[in-house]
């Protein structure tokens, strides 16, 4: 009687917000979230963490969310001192029986105009897309900041260089 119960308390403390978890093929996702923003923040970052058990690459190619204008995948580039995001070219790289963060060097998911503004504990529907293993309908939860993500993404280029061109 006495150990589930523990197990159970302990695993409400440790994760609150990233309980879920997907699996679409070979894909493992999880730690679906983004980074709270300031109301009028025309754009949302988004994050989240991928593993591919499979045994060929795959790649994510792309996210849509309904109301949000349009999600990008980019990535920063670190040019004369001054970080700017650009499109990943092709999506992003999964390779065969590794996990990518997406949210490790300064990658992330734009949303453009998100539809309202959100706050911590607000949840997001988005559809991810992958080359190989189809698409996948998950929930982005909006949390604070916290240890480990990209740091200063509001404070970046957003005129829209390098995100407006070629896409
Ligand atoms: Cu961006």
């Amino acid at each position: 009687m006495k150990t589930p119960l523990l197990l159970a308390l302990a695993c409400l403390m440790v994760s609150p917000t990233m309980a879920q978890t997907y699996s679409l093929g070979d894909i493992g996702l999880s730690d679906t979230w983004i980074q709270e923003a300031p109301p009028r923040a025309p754009t949302l970052a988004g994050y989240v963490t991928l593993e591919n058990s499979g045994s060929t690459d795959d790649r994510l190619i792309g996210i849509e969310s309904a109301g949000v204008e349009k999600v990008e995948l980019h990535t920063s580039v670190v040019t004369d001192g001054i970080a700017r995001m650009a499109p990943m070219e092709g999506g992003l790289l999964l390779p065969a029986g590794q996990t990518v963060v997406l949210g490790e060097d300064g990658t992330h998911a734009m949303f453009i105009n998100p539809p309202k503004p959100y706050r911590d504990g607000d949840e997001i529907a988005a559809t991810l897309v992958f080359e190989k293993a189809g698409q996948i309908d998950v929930t982005f939860t909006v949390e604070r900041r916290r240890d480990g993500a990209m740091g200063g993404h509001e404070g970046m280029n957003m005129s829209g260089e390098g995100t407006s061109d070629g896409q």
